[in-house]
């Protein structure tokens, strides 16, 4: 059994931070399903980003409290709803004295790469957002409830991408003749991604001094959108994010593919090479799109020369990881680590799936390659473990012909939704200043 000796019980009473988002939403439901009493804590401040920055998820989304409503009528389940910001240190003490949770999940970030690196009030809103916000679960544990255990949703890009295998959160070096095992190096690459190293390090740092008990989920990018509870009713239908700040890769070229745009793939210009329309930059490149009829034109296949490699999960594996983490928690004072992703690919990979799953649905699939926003390696070695959740019991959703066929059906189901001017790129890492920048302008 992986059941950590010296539990007190079963752990039954679940706090998801962030509840209403992306993962929290699916994670809440498939722990309400499982048994768990569940509290949902969020500000609702995502929903509130959409609307200062003009965009909308590809799924019409129902209000928390309607979700909430329709969970209930179809299964009779309650879950607990508090909004709030988990920064007011007042609020969350409430919340954790009326609820008592056994466990504690944390979604509730910030947690787009470019949303933190359009200027310095976003960069600063992110870190402030992130750390502040975790320092206060960490104190409000020791405070109200010393033996609950937090599960905190960390990134894989907190490592970078050194030229070395990563392993699951430390490392054991032998220097000047002495070994020992120390926390694997970070070398992130946005001030999204450090505000999870910097949460990492106050975690750990708890952990030794007060007892706390974490599990740190170093989550890989997440694609897809039906999990067995959101797919119940179309009330508790989960966001999915397709523009430029909030989407990531997969769901994006998905939703790109579904609308006949080009997929963007970030990476060094000039290599677009097309017969019929050579577009001199991105920029016109976007003008011709506007001014075409998008699927008549003709690019010759392009070829790239670097590959991004990344590890990718299917969101019906985040919740199913979370459940491992819950039912066999972390023992009292332990910082532990798990890398969070089923599989590795390159963006040139996730493309070229899409576009062969694209062809079989009779979608004409084109790839194009937008100068890279970011500043990342674009040619790299990347070798991570991810045992320790198939350890305790993990069963993959492996990336299968049939996911990005019903992904790209559920896309085309909600084309009419996309708007075409969200999807390309338009924060760059180069270009960040202090000056507040609407991104719609
Ligand atoms: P999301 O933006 O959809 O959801 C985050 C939720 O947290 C939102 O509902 C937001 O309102 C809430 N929130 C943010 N700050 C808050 C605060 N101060 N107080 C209360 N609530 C707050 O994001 P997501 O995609 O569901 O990601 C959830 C977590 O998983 C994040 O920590 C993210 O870093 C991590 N993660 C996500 C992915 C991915 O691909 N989506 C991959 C790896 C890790
Ligand atoms: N990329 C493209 N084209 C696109 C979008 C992205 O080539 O249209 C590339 C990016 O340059 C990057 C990679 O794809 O190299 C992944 O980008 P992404 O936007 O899909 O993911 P990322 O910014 O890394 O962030 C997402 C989540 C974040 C989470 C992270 C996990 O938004 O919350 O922490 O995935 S990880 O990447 O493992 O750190």
């Amino acid at each position: 059994s992986h059941q950590t000796s010296g539990e007190p019980s079963k752990p039954r009473r679940v706090m998801v931070i962030g509840g209403d988002g992306y993962c929290g939403w699916a994670t809440a439901l498939h722990l309400s399903n499982k048994g768990y009493e569940v509290a949902i804590v969020d500000s609702l401040i995502r929903r509130l980003f959409d609307h200062q920055l003009g965009l909308d998820s590809l799924t019409p989304i129902s209000s928390i409290h309607n979700r909430l409503r329709c969970w209930k009528s179809l299964t009779g389940k309650t879950i607990e709803l508090h909004i709030g910001d988990i920064c007011d240190f007042e609020f969350l003490s409430e919340t954790f004295k009326s609820f008592e949770p056994d466990a504690v999940v944390h979604f509730g970030e910030q947690r787009s790469a470019p949303y933190s690196m359009i200027d310095r009030s976003r960069a600063v809103f992110t870190q402030h957002n992130n750390v502040i916000g975790t320092l206060n679960v960490l104190f409000a544990i020791k405070e109200f409830v010393e033996q609950c255990h937090l599960v905190k949703l960390g990134t894989m890009g907190e490592y970078g991408t050194p030229n070395i295998d990563i392993e699951e959160g430390y490392i054991t070096i032998t220097h000047n003749g002495r070994t020992d095992t120390l926390p694997y190096p970070k070398q992130a690459s946005s001030f999204y991604h450090l505000s999870k190293v910097h949460d990492s390090n106050n975690i750990a740092f708890t952990c030794k001094a007060w007892g706390i008990r974490a599990t740190d989920l170093n989550q890989g990018v997440v694609y897809g959108v039906r999990t067995d509870e959101t797919e119940m009713h179309e009330e508790l239908c989960n966001r999915f994010d397709y523009d430029g700040v909030f989407g990531t890769a997969l769901n994006r070229f998905c939703v790109q593919a579904a609308v006949g745009h080009p997929l963007t793939v970030y990476g060094k210009g000039g290599q677009v090479r097309g017969n019929d329309l050579v577009p001199e930059s991105i920029l016109n490149y976007v003008e011709f799109l506007e001014h075409s009829e998008i699927g008549r034109f003709s690019l010759t296949s392009l070829c790239f020369t670097f590959t991004v490699d990344q590890g990718y999960l299917d969101i019906r594996d985040t919740v199913q990881c979370v459940e491992l983490a819950i039912a066999n928690p972390a023992r009292p004072g332990e910082f532990r680590v798990f890398n969070q992703f089923t599989e590795q690919f390159s963006v040139n990979e996730l493309a070229s799936l899409v576009t062969k799953a694209g062809e079989k649905l009779g979608l004409d699939v084109k790839t194009i390659s937008v100068p890279n926003p970011r500043v990342e390696a674009e040619e790299h070695y990347y070798n991570a473990k991810h045992t320790k959740l198939i350890e305790l019991g993990l069963k993959p959703h492996l990336l299968s012909d049939s996911l990005l066929d019903s992904l790209l059906n559920f896309a085309i189901k909600f084309k009419d939704r996309v708007d075409a001017k969200q999807i390309m790129p338009d924060v760059s890492w180069r270009k960040i200043g202090v000056k507040p920048k609407t991104v719609a302008a």
